[in-house]
């Protein structure tokens, strides 16, 4: 199977069998919610409407330069019923579970990379990283954490494509550079594409040189023993879980009955004789 080879895999719309027309309500919405969070309109064709700065003391993460062209907006399963659907759509599920385990695959975190034309953006280096601090073993195989992309606009390598390292994932450790950068090549995907991946393959992403947007559903994904990003365990409401698909996969996945952590003593204690 070629994700064992690589480390990453796109998945087409035929085959994860998410409606197109779902993508363009995922779009409406994370465009209403960038005006609502940010304060200005964003379309599709050109961006934010208004000049955008980081805000005073703020140290952004980045190698590059020049004003914000990136954000994320999270929690989305909060948001709209589309986005826990699609955390739970079967195809992409299967591929989690095949690297994760079947059993042992949780939720991590929902988030929208939202992007645009700019100089600002991951650098020279692309932001190569790997979700996964690599630690192969004890783990042998077993995938601590591994991601899904969906691509809510194409991905192309001027409209700053996902960067991946072919292989990488076997690496056992962090992007070794300038090594990494100079392997690096563009996931060119068309928009309803799903890019899979291990948490352990370097990736980051080529700079957007176009005008317009680009935008992504990042759907994390962990192993029951890993911590996750977002607190869906422990604050997830519990009624909007049962506003989806498959509401007890949705459940199972968001680790609702699991025992870790520890909410309270719950291990049996001894009592003491009656006689
Ligand atoms: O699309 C990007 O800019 C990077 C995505 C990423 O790093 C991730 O989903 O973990
Ligand atoms: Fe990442």
């Amino acid at each position: 199977m070629e994700l064992e080879v690589e480390g990453l895999t796109v998945v087409p719309p035929e085959v994860h069998g998410f409606p197109m027309p779902r993508f363009d309500e995922m779009v409406r919405l994370l465009l209403e919610y960038a005006e609502k969070m940010v304060g200005c309109r964003f379309t599709l064709e050109n961006g934010p409407e208004a000049r955008l700065e980081f805000p005073p003391g703020a140290m952004p993460l980045s190698e590059g330069g020049g004003p914000p062209n990136q954000f994320l907006i999270q929690q989305l399963a909060r948001h709209a019923r589309v986005f826990r659907d699609l955390a739970i759509n079967p195809v992409a599920l299967a591929l989690m579970r095949h690297m994760i385990g079947e059993r042992a695959a949780r939720f991590s975190s929902h988030n929208s990379f939202m992007k645009w034309q700019g100089d600002y953006g991951y650098g020279p280096g692309l932001g190569l990283h790997a979700d996964q601090t690599a630690v192969p073993l004890p783990w042998g195989r077993t995938a601590l954490t591994a991601n899904t992309n969906w691509c809510l606009t194409d991905y192309t390598l001027d409209g700053g494509a996902l960067a991946y390292v072919p292989g990488s994932h076997r690496s056992g450790s962090r992007p070794t550079q300038p090594e990494a950068t100079r392997r690096a090549v563009p996931v060119e995907a068309p928009k309803g594409s799903v890019i899979v991946f291990h948490g352990a393959t370097w990736h980051g992403a080529f700079p957007r040189k176009i005008s317009g947007m680009r935008i992504s559903v990042a759907n994390y994904y962990r192993h029951a023993m890993i911590t996750s990003q977002e607190d869906i365990q422990g604050s997830f409401p519990r009624e909007l879980a049962d506003d989806c698909d498959d509401p007890a996969t949705f459940k199972t996945l968001a680790g609702f009955a699991d025992v870790f952590p520890y909410q309270r003593q719950h291990e049996i204690l001894p009592v003491v004789a009656k006689s």
